[in-house]
């Protein structure tokens, strides 16, 4: 059932597409455009993997696991994304001749409207799935099928959508589009993602961290840090100006060990906008640094700190105003690892979240802007993992097998506010409270309060495979991008979880 998580999502529809009408669109900008159902794609999502994950399967899991072909309206939750090779099959749903998707986005959606861009090479694949004769014709791009005769025969016939529009595509056998067998394709203006091609992908993998430190003496280790003012890719479709360390979020994880001297470079590049520094809370001395690294585009400075107190800190830049800076991507962690290191575990991951405060309501389309007066009365329209909505479910998934050891070092930018980490379908083994690894860690929990500007580790061994969900339990905050997958390889033991009466595993 695990496997077939992630595929529900891609296909899942839209089950309340009433809600987006208390979501304004603002149409004041040209360029703008409201996603159709895009939130309530990600709520769709989040909603079901909340309800699909190992840690609710003693609710309802046997309906969930396989929903059935969606045989109502709306469009599929992300079919906005899907690709221009379309494959319908005929067949009958509910008494009557149709078309049924078959794969992607449309999958098993009855008469699926196709969602294309303008100027798109639009390919559609006719497979005859019951015997009858049948064709597809799209009248405005005097575009048709040859007609498909025998069950398993195909055709396949292609065009340019060169015109923007809702258009029917039907079958032109004579009775065949009365009795169903009718769709539409909406042919959507400009460029597909033409936004978020140009954008960069922002998102730090998780997996990307440096190894422990091992057995050597204290040295004098050297952090380059480059302060990238760069159109990342928010969400699809959506982009936002990241300022970040080293073009990620969060920014690189630097790793030294207790009575390191950490030699650190900032260097702005000539073709920033802001003036940008560095505080970092392992750092003990004028603002963490930031005082003698306030850098002006075009130039470099250097700050030396002695880390004197092991321990998980965030740093982030610290150049006013500080909120504007931190909810824009500057933030990381720095580990200080205690004389002989940490216990080793299999894996090691590297997390962090923080909030966006757009103009723009969460979901819509087009260049988001920072709103300040958001920002000052702390009011979100993005909770995000590593910088990105979908970050860790779509692009960067954590992996892992069953039996292994698993280290989440996760950190809260922020700016504002305090993560409730909670990963579904696991307990937490050990974690270090507060980020403290001088003290011992605590055992056997669910939640970790995670303070802006804080951070902590937890480690957890991996029992049992399956599909495990990072959130904050603040849950509302999945519904505004705030998700990680990890995905773990191995069997799924039966006798730590099953569904249904116990017996069924005593054998
Ligand atoms: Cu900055």
């Amino acid at each position: 059932m695990d496997n077939t998580m992630l595929e529900h999502q891609k296909w899942r529809p839209e089950r309340n597409p009433g809600q987006t009408s208390g979501r304004k669109a603002r149409q004041d900008r040209p360029g703008l455009r409201k996603r159709g159902g895009g939130w309530l794609a990600i709520a769709a999502a989040c909603a079901s993997l909340l309800f699909l994950s190992p840690a609710s399967a003693q609710t309802e899991t046997a309906p969930a696991a396989e929903p059935a072909p969606a045989t109502t309206g709306g469009a599929a939750a992300q079919s906005y994304h899907s690709a221009t090779i379309f494959t319908l099959k005929t067949g009958i749903a509910e008494g009557r001749m149709v078309y049924i998707g078959v794969g992607g986005d449309i999958n098993g959606q009855v008469n699926p409207t196709l969602m294309v861009h303008e100027g798109e090479l639009v390919q559609i694949n006719l497979i005859n799935g019951e015997g009858a004769e049948h064709d597809v014709v799209i009248d405005q791009y005097a575009a048709r099928s040859s007609i498909v005769v025998d069950k398993n025969a195909s055709s396949t016939f292609s065009f340019t959508a060169s015109k923007v529009g809702e258009f029917s595509y039907f079958c032109s056998i004579a009775g065949h589009r009365e009795a169903g067998m009718e769709g539409l394709i909406r042919v959507m203006p400009g460029q597909r993602e033409a936004m978020s091609s140009d954008a960069a992908d922002v998102v730090r993998d998780p997996a990307d961290l440096p190894g422990p430190v091992g057995q050597r003496g204290p040295k004098v280790v050297k952090v380059d840090l480059e302060t990238v003012e760069l159109v990342g890719k928010l969400d699809d479709g959506t982009t936002y100006t990241y300022w970040t360390f080293n073009s990620k979020v969060p920014g690189p994880f630097v790793r030294v060990r207790v009575g390191d001297t950490v030699e650190v470079h900032l260097k702005n590049p000539a073709d920033s906008v802001m003036a940008h520094s560095v505080d970092f809370h392992a750092a003990t001395g004028p603002g963490g640094g930031a005082h003698a690294t306030q850098t002006d585009p075009g130039d470099e400075t250097v700050v030396t700190f002695k880390a004197l107190k092991p321990g998980i800190y965030v740093y982030h830049c610290a150049t006013p105003s500080v909120a504007h800076h931190i909810t824009s991507g500057m933030y990381g962690l720095i580990l200080v690892e205690p004389e002989g290191g940490l216990p080793q575990v299999d894996r090691e991951f590297y997390v962090m979240q923080g909030e966006l405060y757009t103009v723009e309501p969460f979901g819509t389309q087009g260049e988001m802007e920072m709103d300040y007066d958001k920002l000052i009365s702390e009011r979100p329209e993005y909770f995000l993992f590593n910088g990105a909505v979908g970050s860790l479910t779509k692009t960067h998934p954590l992996y892992a097998n069953a039996g292994e050891t698993v280290r989440i070092y996760f950190g809260v930018g922020g700016p504002n506010f305090t993560s409730s980490f909670h990963v579904i379908g696991e307990i937490f083994d050990s974690v270090y409270s507060m980020g403290s690894v001088l003290s011992p860690p605590v055992q056997g929990v669910q939640t970790v309060t995670v303070a802006p500007g804080g951070a902590t580790i937890v480690d957890f061994k991996i029992d049992r495979g399956g599909h495990y969900v990072l959130v904050d339990h603040a849950l509302s905050r999945a519904e505004r991008g705030l998700a990680g997958y990890l995905i773990v390889d191995g069997p799924e033991d039966d006798d730590i979880m099953h569904a249904g009466p116990a017996e069924q595993a005593a054998e």
